[in-house]
């Protein structure tokens, strides 16, 4: 079920520095396009200050946070999807990730080379969405060439197929992006099986300038990155990853001065870090008390025998209830017993759909 957020962009632009500062995997990071060619993979850590309470009000030995999976990809070129740079071979890496982290540069250094010789993320962005939309759009061609053959029977699916191609494809040609379009829940699922580069949801992460840390908005290119995001219903994030990178390698009292130092109040990784999860569609239960208090990762929508076999298969299989209370009632009410004797320690059955934030304990029989 893990499912990956893929670092994308120009080369150059310090995906693979980014990449670094939230895995701490230490891929190679250069001063020259095309330093990354294999996809690098790493866990990251998810930042939740709602551990660190949980752990305040019901002490366990051990705080567990949970991770979920970041991919860095190679830079992008123009012409990518002509074979330009390193072609069509990291436009298949791309397929294969959940949702797109799109890295632009905004930070001017002459000491670092921009592939376009200037500094224009607005160019830049739309470097990389018109390559991945013309690699959609190759895709979409194909599959019109198999549809519209079966389509002319009776063959139902062809038909719904056809439709959402032809609907897909003007959207594609005018240079937008699958996502800014809307889908009804049947076709939904066509378009999920036609795994388009352009319909993975994206966030956008400007890589600001050690200046303008602490106050990302006063970056001369962050706004235009965020209204460029707004247009397209996704978000925007200012991170200044070679600092960034510098502070995720010190310990948490030389992090907390260098923080300081900055005027930075929470590393813009962390923000950057929990953007990704939720485009992911990831939310967070917890186990709390006794060996350890532990976060663990579902997908939105995950019932509660499905989230217990995260946990083990045994619990799974052998879900007999859940008992739940929210965090928020938690924090509130500050004891376990306070949340029950207030009635809001719920007992829920198979079919509960699990809520970011639930506190579990599961009951089980195997
Ligand atoms: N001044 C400055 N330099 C940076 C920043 N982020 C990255 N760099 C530098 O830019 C260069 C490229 O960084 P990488 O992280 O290797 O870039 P990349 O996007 O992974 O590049 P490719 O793998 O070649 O596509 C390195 O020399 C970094 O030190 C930043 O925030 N500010
Ligand atoms: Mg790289």
């Amino acid at each position: 079920m893990s499912l990956t957020a893929g670092i994308v962009g120009l080369p150059n632009v310090g995906k693979s520095t980014l990449f670094n500062a939230i895995t701490k995997a230490g891929a190679e990071m250069a001063n020259y396009p095309f330093a990354t060619i294999d996809p690098n993979v790493g866990m990251v850590e998810v930042p939740d200050s709602r551990l660190d309470r949980i752990q305040e009000l019901i002490p366990a030995k051990k705080v567990v946070p949970t991770t979920f999976e970041f991919t860095d990809i190679a830079g992008i070129v123009k012409g990518a999807s002509k074979g330009e740079g390193l072609g069509n071979k990291f436009l298949e890496n791309i397929r294969q990730v959940d949702a797109i982290v799109h890295v632009v540069r905004a930070f001017d250094d002459d000491n670092i080379t921009h592939v376009a010789g200037k500094i224009d993320p607005i160019d830049d962005i739309e470097t990389i969405n018109l390559e991945l939309g013309l690699s959609d759009l190759e895709a979409v061609d194909k599959r019109l060439g198999k549809v519209q053959r079966a389509a002319k029977g009776s063959d139902k699916a062809a038909k719904a197929e056809l439709a959402v191609l032809n609907r897909i494809k003007p959207v594609l040609e005018a240079g937008k992006s699958v996502r800014t379009m809307d889908f009804d829940e049947d076709e939904t699922p066509i378009v999920k099986g036609l795994f388009l580069l352009t319909s993975k949801p994206v966030l956008y992460v400007a890589n600001i300038a050690e200046d303008d840390m602490a106050d990302p908005e006063n970056s001369k290119y962050f706004k235009s990155i965020q209204d460029y995001a707004a247009k397209e219903g996704a978000e925007a994030i200012a991170v200044a990853a070679e600092p960034e990178e510098e502070i995720a390698e010190l310990d948490d009292d030389e992090k907390a001065d260098f923080l300081e130092a900055e005027g930075v109040k929470e590393p813009g990784l962390n923000r950057l870090i929990r953007a990704s999860y939720k485009l992911l569609g990831l939310e967070t239960f917890f186990t709390a008390g006794g060996k350890e208090t532990k976060a663990w990762t579902f997908r939105k929508g995950t019932k509660a025998p499905q989230a217990a076999g995260i946990i083990h298969s045994d619990f799974e299989r052998g879900f007999i209830r859940a008992e739940v209370m929210a965090f928020d009632d938690l924090d509130k009410l500050k004891t376990e017993n306070a949340v029950k004797d207030a009635g809001k320690l719920r007992v829920e059955g198979k079919d509960y759909v699990m809520q970011d934030g639930d506190i579990v304990e599961f009951r089980f029989n195997v």
